[in-house]
């Protein structure tokens, strides 16, 4: 069986999985785990990107020999390298505040034009409104080449730039029907296209891993779907076309796969975006804020024992009080509980008085943004859906399972919780010839080689109708 590491960078940790596949078996392991702890300075929120590379650097050490490397990780994020290729600063967290007048360059562009080109969804960290916050710095007149996360880790470790089209996808500066770089529109917003590195398709060779590297034994890059997102929908257990998913970590990325964009208005004014996957496919979806809003409120009462927490969760009477999930006031770092507390309070309810309390409150409202997001995929895309998969770290958390089978009226199927480095390896597993076919076989093999839980809906639809519309 040939081995295949996956890089796999998330918002709230990193880590480096061995996937061996062969004779109809997917073995993974999870060969190094470290955390992503962002640093402020200066005034602005940064990723410890090298803090990143040493781990990753440390994982595929611990790895052994591999056949190749693929390497994702969030969106929208990048580094600019100059003409020698030297990094331009540190990259700037998608969380930082730089680009809060993001919607007057959205204006001046045209929002409907924007979509009509790129199909994606507005959100303020978008690169496009990173790139034009940072319009006029010396780092940008500098820069000689912008690279995504994955891309400038890929080229740390192997010298070569290029631009992976799925995470390109999701930068606002990328034509989802040409699926090339939207060049007008990006001298449009001001920005030189000379920027932007050709582009790479999931299963291209980039290169083999420098002697700089210092890796123990040789090995290749290969471009796998390097949006996190686009690896976890090619993780996804499902069998046959009519299923939603939710890729649930720090976020939750709901929606459904499809063969071509929809650009509607209607998709418009929902904030749907349509972010290119793996073999051309078109991942329909809604950012929902995810358990960020968890994480953030364990980060401020010092962490503590998550499993404890969700039990009594689980215990506390059902829709004490809701939130609006998607708010973005939710967005930024610091002071969650507070937040939410005065969110509870400003629509009229009272706030929780626990932190089981506070932890249901959060539940019972990722749920109902789920619910919401789910919905609404059906109806903008048209598709059939009888199962939501519900894959990444989220998985974990029955409580949340449950509660999303219950709100959206449809069975749950949790897992895998690596979903993303699933998509990932069996990316690379495909393009060294060691498995065929499209992704409904690739899907087989993760589907036949992971448990699987399923949470039926439970049946009170009244009560859910009755939360959703606290909301408005
Ligand atoms: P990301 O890739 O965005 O960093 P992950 O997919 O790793 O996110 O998911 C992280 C989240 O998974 C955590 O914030 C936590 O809420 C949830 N999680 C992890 N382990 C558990 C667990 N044992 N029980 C419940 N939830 C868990
Ligand atoms: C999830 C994710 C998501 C993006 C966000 C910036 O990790 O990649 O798909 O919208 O991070």
């Amino acid at each position: 069986m040939n081995a295949y590491a996956a890089v796999d960078l998330g918002a709230s940790s990193g880590r480096v999985v061995v996937g061996r596949v062969g004779d109809g078996r997917l073995d993974l392991e999870t060969v190094h785990r470290f955390p992503n702890n962002p640093v402020r300075a200066g005034g602005t929120l940064h990723w410890d990107v090298l803090a990143l590379y040493a781990g990753i650097l440390d994982g595929l050490r611990a790895a052994g020999p591999v056949h190749s490397v693929g390497v994702d990780a969030w969106a929208v994020d990048y580094g600019l390298v100059d003409a020698t290729g030297a990094l331009l600063g540190n990259p700037v967290h998608y969380r930082d505040g730089r680009t809060d007048g993001w919607r007057a360059t959205a204006q001046r562009l045209g929002e409907q034009r924007l979509y009509a080109t790129t199909g994606l969804q507005q959100l303020p960290f978008n690169t496009l409104y990173q790139l034009t916050a940072a319009s006029g710095s010396p780092q940008l007149a500098a820069a000689r080449h912008l690279l995504l996360i994955p891309d400038l880790v890929g080229y740390w470790l192997t010298g070569e730039i290029g631009a992976e089209e799925t995470n390109a996808s999701t930068t606002q500066l990328y034509d989802v029907r040409a699926r090339a770089w939207a060049t007008d529109l990006i001298a449009d917003a001001g920005l030189p296209t000379s920027l932007f590195p050709p582009l790479r398709r999931p299963g291209d060779r980039i290169g083999p891993v420098r002697a700089d590297a210092a890796l123990p034994y040789p090995t290749d890059v290969v471009a796998v779907g390097s949006h996190d997102t686009a690896s976890a929908v090619v993780g996804v257990p499902a069998d046959g076309p009519d299923f939603a998913y939710i890729s649930c970590g720090t976020w939750s990325l709901v929606g459904v796969e499809l063969d071509a964009p929809v650009l509607t208005e209607d998709s418009r004014r929902a904030n749907f975006t349509n972010e290119g996957g793996v073999d051309g496919t078109i991942r329909y979806l809604r950012n929902v804020m995810g358990l960020w809003l968890l994480q953030e409120c364990l980060r401020e009462w010092g962490d503590g024992d998550l499993d404890a927490l969700l039990r009594a969760a689980a215990a506390e009477p059902a829709f004490g009080a809701v939130v609006d999930a998607d708010d973005p006031v939710f967005l930024p770092p610091g002071d969650m509980p507070a937040r939410i507390a005065r969110e509870c309070r400003r629509t009229g309810q009272s706030a929780p008085e626990s932190r089981p309390a506070l932890v249901r409150c959060i539940m019972d409202s990722l749920a109902l943004a789920h619910r919401r997001a789910v919905r609404a995929a059906i109806a903008l895309s048209g598709r059939d859906v009888r199962v939501v998969h519900l894959v990444g770290g989220g998985a974990r958390n029955a409580l949340l399972c449950q509660l999303t089978a219950d709100a959206c009226g449809l069975a749950v199927v949790a897992g895998p919780v690596e979903a993303t480095a699933v998509g990932n390896v069996l990316v690379q597993a495909r393009a060294a010839g060691a498995l065929r076919g499209g992704l409904a076989e690739l899907r087989k093999l993760a589907r036949e080689t992971h448990e699987l839980l399923a949470y039926a809906p439970r049946g009170d639809t009244a009560a859910w109708d009755a939360a959703a519309g606290r909301l408005g």
